[in-house]
């Protein structure tokens, strides 16, 4: 029976995977929730906005014939992660994980690692710092609650409401980034604190790497935590399990 694949994506891994299937002739769909107003042009056919839950992406599986499911989403991406594990286990389809491992504090490092964006928060408690909250948009709010700060945001798209933070400078831009250009972002701006997600990969590092040169502090947060998983961190991986995945559905 012909492999129909459901990649769930938004991350540089997922991009990679979407260009080795379609190079390989492996049917794909590659899903995005539709956060950003233009998302990047992707190789394999792509659908964008949320599945209505557990039971619309099971029904979507079905519907769509998908034999096989590759969450490759970013590390923040609980919620949707949890739903493609509870979907797959009950449409008994094989699910598997396309993820990148966590970011390890390198010698020179100066990290202060916490376990999720309230930790952060009152991690900045204290005297008024430059901080490069370099986190997006999403989580900005809680941050509130530290208005003492400057805080320079990069944002994939213009706010189109007013900011949370009162002392902000936006930077529009979406990555992958370069530690030379991050570097200079954190000197123009003088920057003394960076708060970043450990969201892992190539995409979003180059501000650690700026950080280490600049020898700046960084809290460091640590991903949502999710249920055990079948989990790889490369392509080829994701192509060998196909090749030895369970039999599509159907036969
Ligand atoms: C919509 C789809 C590709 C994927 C590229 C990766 C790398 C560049 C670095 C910083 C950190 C941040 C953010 C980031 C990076 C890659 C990857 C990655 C971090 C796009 C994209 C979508 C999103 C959603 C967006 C979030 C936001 C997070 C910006 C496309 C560009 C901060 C995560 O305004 C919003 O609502 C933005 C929301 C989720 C986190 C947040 O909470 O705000 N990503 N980012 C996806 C969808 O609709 O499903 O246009 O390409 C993808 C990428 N962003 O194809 O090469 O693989 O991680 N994305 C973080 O790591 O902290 C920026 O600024 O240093
Ligand atoms: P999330 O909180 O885990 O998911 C919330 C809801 O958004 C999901 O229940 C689902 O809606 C929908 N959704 C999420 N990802 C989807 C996808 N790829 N395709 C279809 N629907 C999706 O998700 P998030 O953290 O907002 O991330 C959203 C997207 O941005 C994902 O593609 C993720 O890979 C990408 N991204 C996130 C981050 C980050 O820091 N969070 C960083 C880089 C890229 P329904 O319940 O209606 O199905």
């Amino acid at each position: 029976m012909q492999r129909r694949l459901l990649i769930l994506g938004g991350t540089t891994e997922a991009r990679a995977l979407g260009q080795a299937l379609a190079k390989a002739g492996i049917d794909g769909i590659l899903s995005l929730a539709g956060r950003v107003e233009r998302p990047l042009r992707q190789p394999l056919p792509q659908r964008v906005g949320g599945f209505g839950g557990v039971t619309g992406l099971r029904a979507y599986l079905r519907t769509e014939r998908i034999t096989h499911l590759i969450d490759a989403t970013h590390p923040f991406a609980a919620q949707m992660s949890r739903n493609a594990l509870v979907a797959c286990e009950a449409e008994s389809l094989p699910c598997l994980a396309l993820t990148r491992a966590p970011w390890q504090a390198q010698p020179g490092d100066d990290w202060q690692n916490v376990t999720d964006i309230p930790a952060a928060v009152a991690a900045l408690a204290g005297s008024a710092r430059r901080v490069m909250l370099a986190i997006g948009r999403q989580n900005l709010p809680a941050f509130a609650a530290q208005p003492q700060h400057f805080y320079l945001l990069r944002l994939v798209d213009p706010p189109d409401t007013p900011l949370p933070l009162p002392q902000t400078h936006v930077i529009v831009d979406r990555g992958p980034f370069t530690p030379e250009g991050d570097r200079a972002l954190m000197q123009e701006h003088r920057i003394d604190l960076i708060v970043s997600k450990n969201a892992g990969g190539s995409g979003a590092s180059a501000k650690l790497t700026a950080a280490r040169m600049l020898k700046l502090p960084v809290v460091m947060i640590d991903r949502p935590s999710l249920p055990a998983r079948a989990e790889v961190h490369d392509v080829a991986a994701v192509m060998a399990w196909l090749d030895h995945s369970g039999t599509p559905r159907g036969v």
